[in-house]
């Protein structure tokens, strides 16, 4: 027997001067971010669990499968990335998967639960003939009851449209980092590179799944940076992925350690209090963390995770012990909401 999930009765909750609604707030301030996320552990796992249970079953987790539909090759200098040319990380570059492929790979996914697909390319943005053929492997995982998600680099407007006409469901592209640490990481693209294709898939009518990585180097401040950034984006992504990085040897960040898994927490709660009916979603380096670090981040309002032994090119936790961890914390899949 579970309990009601709706905390409380009251419709807001006061933190000092700032009041937190279950509703996105446009207006977020640098200042209000920073308060929360400095806030009492106590404190914010309690606020956070609030703005959750107003608006999601709090023992109910979303479910993704990542696919890399094209590994490796890319011409990017993402510091963090395996996939960068770059870099010798011994990721091999691919072609293209074919069709068929991405197929099998997609009923698989479905019949181990996934309910949404997340096609991955290692692009700097696609070219409109590998789009032609990416659009063919959306519609093909559309057409097996799934929900779809791309992220395949840079879009222009066309492009954009071009997916959303297919059916594209979501489209995955991350901010990654504050504005101002950005250029430390990437100096390929511009951070008003990324905000342009984010607009051009909203303008679409594509759904939004836009996050970051934390454990790159960047302070607290660029935390707090990055999660004003996202939170006042209009409207907020409907899905903000949480990525701990994953140092690579052969990257520059080859050598980068974890941050605490506590100051991990406290970011995953921040990104549910300002965005509170996003889904938020424990991303890459989850196979790092213990099972109660995870138990946290639920408890922090995380409601998604990629689900699947390996993410694009590294590995995932394996699906058994996600089961069992399911068991352990009473967790259900998300069934899909299909929106008429
Ligand atoms: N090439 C496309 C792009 O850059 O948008 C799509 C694929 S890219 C691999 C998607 C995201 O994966 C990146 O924006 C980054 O946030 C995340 N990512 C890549 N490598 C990672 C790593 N080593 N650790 C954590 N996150 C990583
Ligand atoms: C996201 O934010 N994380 C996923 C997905 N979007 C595409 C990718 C994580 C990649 C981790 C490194 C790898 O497996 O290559
Ligand atoms: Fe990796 Fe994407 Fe950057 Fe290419 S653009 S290096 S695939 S993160």
């Amino acid at each position: 027997m579970s309990i009601e999930h709706k905390a409380s009765k009251q419709s807001k909750l006061k933190l000092g001067k700032i009041l937190i609604t279950s509703q996105p707030k446009k207006n977020w301030g640098l200042g209000d971010v920073s308060y929360i996320y400095d806030l009492p552990m106590n404190d914010l796992l309690y606020t956070a669990q609030w703005v959750h249970r107003q608006n999601f079953d709090p023992n109910t987790v979303q479910i993704s499968t990542l696919l890399s539909i094209k590994t490796g090759g890319c011409p990017e200098d993402c510091s963090y990335c395996p996939q960068s040319i770059r870099y010798d990380t011994g990721v091999e570059a691919e072609s293209l998967m074919s069709l068929e492929d991405v197929r099998k790979a997609a009923v698989e996914a479905k019949a181990a639960g996934a309910t949404r697909f997340c096609m991955g390319a290692a692009y700097r943005g696609p070219k409109d003939k590998q789009l032609d053929k990416i659009a063919q492997m959306i519609a093909e995982v559309k057409d097996m009851g799934m929900e779809t998600c791309a992220t395949l680099g840079l879009l222009n407007e066309s492009q954009a449209q071009k997916l959303a006409d297919i059916g594209l469901d979501f489209y995955n592209h991350n901010l990654d980092t504050s504005e101002s640490y950005y250029s430390k990481i990437i100096t390929t693209r511009s951070y008003s590179d990324r905000l342009l294709t984010i607009k051009h898939v909203r303008e679409a009518g594509i759904k939004v799944c836009c996050g970051g990585i934390v454990g790159m180097g960047e302070s607290r401040l660029d935390r707090i940076s990055l999660m004003h950034t996202l939170s006042t984006l209009e409207p907020q992504p409907e899905s903000v992925p949480i990525n701990q990085l994953v140092p690579i040897p052969g990257t520059p960040l080859a050598k980068r350690g974890a941050v605490d898994g506590l100051e991990f927490v406290r970011t995953i709660a921040v990104a549910r209090i300002l965005m509170p009916k996003s889904h938020v979603r424990l991303s890459a380096g989850r196979g790092e963390f213990t099972n109660e670090l995870q138990a946290l981040c639920f408890a922090a309002g995380a409601n998604s995770i990629f689900y699947g032994d390996v993410l694009l090119t590294t590995d995932n936790p394996e699906h058994e012990s996600d089961q069992a961890l399911f068991s352990k914390l009473g967790l259900k899949p998300e069934e899909i909401q299909y929106s008429v």
